[in-house]
């Protein structure tokens, strides 16, 4: 069968990678051009993103790309979420915020001083965590930020603009900025009033799977490509492409796409709007082809990499595989952490703070390396065990199985623990679905395939089979 190639700039919270898909009806395959840490850069009191680090880092996986794989006919970007860039005449102004900095404390009451919470979830269907966009927003706005800018653009979208020229908003990743409205998938003007935005610098709602144009003819000069390529727009957060690319059954199951987060959920037909799922923590995201992500953000990998960053910090390399099979010996029980404690939500020392937290509970700290390890993988076993609970509880769904992907997906304890304390079989994999989802997407966009998301994960299934693990 005849296939094609696409790039996808895949930008997680750890790294960023440039991944060329080659797909056709009975092919997915990826190979990797480019991988670089996503290191935030503290400067001025403020958490930042390295963003043009990012951006020279995709830049030059696309080049590689370009010069390997002659017939790459489009690119597209993800991120995470809830973060963006102010521009000015087509500028970007700042350095991108990182949402871990915590500035938008006092923007939450303000802006729940003007829009009462339950009115909030009931229009856009989000979770109110302290690092969506619109107290961000409101945060800027406070600092006088917004009267310089004439637009703000989504992560994605802004290397989409870097990449085409086009200044857009793609409906995923603007569903987690908590300005969307749920029901017409447009800016909702009251919760853009709420936020203190103009609305003027929000730019056009767009679905995925739109072709925003060629990339900017200088840029395709600068790369060295000897052809120009589509840039198209994806599921652009990554949460969404990682969906896509679930190998779950057409029944559905629990997702839990686990990397520095652990998103925990189900695709639904329609967003649940009630106060059961708000007093539970849900969140309704947008997915693709019009479908919601009902599910919760829970805490992920990132109390792990903080533990491994704090180690490494005189100089020493840990080796992550080495460590997790030290932490499966453990054998003394070790406490279970309320994992998604604003406590271990910004950077620094995770062991101390872990340490501390046991402290203030009466209960004995892990002792050692593998004991904390052991400590973080059971309490987020834990954690997304009962979030998949909850999950079909709000969704009334059976709880059948779990599909996990990303990088968690290659941690053999987790995905048995989690089968262990959810009753069910876990499905492990694949590693990079949020590649896989962008690329797929990018197929069908550019005409190499076609098929709804079902038919797209069964392409997944049979190409990336996934682990299966039970409950022991
Ligand atoms: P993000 O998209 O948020 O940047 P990823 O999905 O790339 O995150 O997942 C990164 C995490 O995956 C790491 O923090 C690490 O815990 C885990 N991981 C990566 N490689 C391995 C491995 N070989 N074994 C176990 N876990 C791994
Ligand atoms: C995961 C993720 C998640 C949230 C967070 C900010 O990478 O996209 O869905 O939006 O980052």
């Amino acid at each position: 069968t005849p296939t094609g190639h696409v790039a996808a700039l895949d930008f997680g919270a750890s790294s960023g990678r440039v991944i060329v898909g080659e797909v056709g009806r009975d092919v997915l395959r990826m190979r990797q051009f480019a991988r670089f840490a996503n290191r935030p850069v503290s400067a001025g009191g403020r958490l930042h993103w390295n963003v043009l680090a990012l951006w020279q880092g995709a830049i030059d996986g696309l080049a590689a790309a370009g010069r390997e794989v002659p017939d790459l006919m489009s690119v597209a970007t993800d991120t995470w979420g809830v973060d963006y860039g102010l521009l000015r005449a087509g500028r970007l102004l700042g350095n991108p915020a990182h949402y871990r900095d915590e500035r938008t404390a006092a923007a939450l009451a303000a802006v729940h001083a003007r829009i009462a919470p339950e009115s909030m979830y009931r229009r856009a269907g989000v979770e109110q965590l302290p690092i969506n966009t619109i107290y961000q927003l409101a945060a800027d706005g406070a600092e006088g930020l917004l009267d310089a800018a004439d637009g703000v653009l989504m992560m994605p979208d802004l290397f989409s603009y870097w990449l085409s020229g086009r200044r857009v908003a793609e409906r995923t990743i603007a569903s987690t900025t908590g300005l969307l409205s749920a029901a017409s998938g447009q800016w909702d003007p009251e919760l853009v009033a709420a936020a203190g935005v103009p609305p003027a610098l929000l730019p056009e709602v767009v679905a995925p799977g739109t072709r925003l144009g060629p990339l900017l003819p200088e840029l395709a000069d600068a790369l060295g490509l000897a052809h120009s390529l589509e840039v198209v727009a994806v599921g652009a957060h990554d949460t969404a492409s990682a969906v896509v690319a679930v190998p779950m059954p057409a029944a559905g199951a629990v997702y839990v796409s686990c990397g520095t987060w652990g998103l925990v959920g189900m695709e639904r037909a329609a967003p649940t709007l009630t106060e059961e799922a708000r007093l539970a923590g849900f969140t309704n995201e947008s997915g693709v082809d019009g479908r919601f992500l009902l599910m919760r953000n829970a805490m992920g990998l990132w109390l792990l990499s903080e533990c491994v960053r704090e180690w490494e910090s005189g100089g020493e390399r840990i080796d992550l595989p080495e460590l997790l099979a030290a932490a499966s010996e453990v054998t003394a029980k070790q406490p279970t952490l309320a994992v998604d404690d604003p406590l271990f939500a910004a950077p620094g020392d995770m062991p101390a703070r872990i340490a501390a937290w046991c402290e203030q509970r009466g209960v004995p700290a892990p002792s050692g390396r593998p004991e904390t390890v052991r400590c973080i993988v059971e309490s987020l076993a834990v954690s997304f065990a009962s979030a998949a609970r909850d999950t079909a509880r709000v969704a009334n769904a059976p709880l059948t199985q779990i599909n996990i992907v990303g990088g968690g997906s290659l941690n053999e304890l987790l995905c048995q623990r989690l089968a262990d304390h959810a009753g069910v079989p876990v499905f492990a994999g694949p590693v990079e679905a949020t590649a896989l989802g962008n690329v797929l997407l990018q197929a069908r966009t550019m005409g190499l395939i076609d098929g709804s998301l079902d038919e797209l994960r069964e392409l997944v299934r049979r190409t990336h089979i996934p682990v299966r693990y039970d409950p022991s």
